[in-house]
């Protein structure tokens, strides 16, 4: 039997409106994976289109928590960094990185800080730099089309997008470090919407689609960055994993676009996870 994997998840924790931990923490649980959770701050809601939200900014509890899983010698099969509650924990977790790395796991940095063109609201244009620099340290990263202009240094376009102008980025942005690159909301057409997935060490390119659905629901990014980190610590290619995870996210969206949820609750993955996990041929 092979061992269990564990990831070191590290996000923060918004209390309502599943994004960040509350979808991270059950998607790689029911996918098998052992998840210890360094939570970065605590919200009552996340910040997109809420307001009224508390926020507890948690930078000061990072190092107690890394020595203390230093001292209990605690190894990761991956590290997975997604939102920060200050500009000063980017250092930290690179710290972190730079603590828990061995050769063979997986550092995979979501640089969360921005969509639809626009950096969110709680971030300056120096969290942007600060995060490309952590982005070195990743062995893959998962920028959405917002966040990968601002990590390149060029200005945000708006979709549809030509394949010339996808490669482009996907190469600028590995330049930066990564050996991987997936690039999420990608779209030729009004039709289908997903991930391209870019490796440096073969060269390849690859896309991985399904139905666009029309609105911006939230926390999708979190729910397709963790399906991603599933399928990759249950052995599947980088191309197999994008597209495991990009069928997740759209059978999610979905059914909350058929509930006609409110777009800032989150998106229904609860449900999706039976599909998943035959996709993930556990089941
Ligand atoms: O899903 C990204 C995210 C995570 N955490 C918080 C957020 C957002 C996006 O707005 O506000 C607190």
């Amino acid at each position: 039997m092979q061992k269990q994997k564990r990831v070191a998840a590290i996000h923060d924790i918004s209390g309502f409106g599943k994004c960040s931990l509350t979808v991270a923490l059950p998607i790689l649980s029911a996918a098998g994976i052992e998840t210890s959770v360094m939570p970065t701050a605590v919200l009552s809601t996340h910040t997109g289109g809420f307001t009224g939200y508390t926020y507890r900014d948690l930078t000061e509890d990072l190092i107690p928590f890394e020595k203390h899983w230093k001292s209990l010698n605690l190894a990761f099969d991956a590290i997975y960094s997604g939102f920060f509650g200050s500009f000063e924990q980017l250092d930290i977790v690179s710290g972190f990185f730079a603590d828990f790395k061995t050769k063979d796991n997986l550092i995979l940095v979501d640089p969360v800080m921005a969509d639809n063109g626009v950096l969110y609201s709680i971030f300056t244009p120096d969290f942007a730099l600060g995060m490309r620099d952590l982005c070195r340290k990743a062995d893959i990263i998962v920028p959405n089309l917002t966040e990968a202009a601002l990590l390149i240094g060029e200005p945000y376009k708006e979709g549809p997008y030509t394949p010339e102008y996808i490669k482009h980025v996907l190469s600028e942005l590995s330049k930066i470090g990564p050996k991987q690159v997936v690039l999420t909301g990608v779209y030729w057409n009004e039709k289908e919407l997903g991930a391209a997935t870019y490796d440096r060490t073969t060269g390849v390119v690859g896309y991985a689609f399904a139905e666009k659905i029309p609105g911006y629901y939230h926390g999708t990014g979190d729910v397709f960055g963790s399906a991603l980190l599933a399928a990759l610590l249950n052995g599947f290619s980088l191309n197999e994993s994008a597209q495991i995870a990009v069928n997740f996210t759209a059978e999610s969206i979905g059914r909350t676009a058929e509930a006609k949820t409110d777009l800032r609750f989150g998106v229904n993955f609860e449900q999706s996870i039976p599909h998943f996990l035959k996709d993930l041929k556990i089941i």
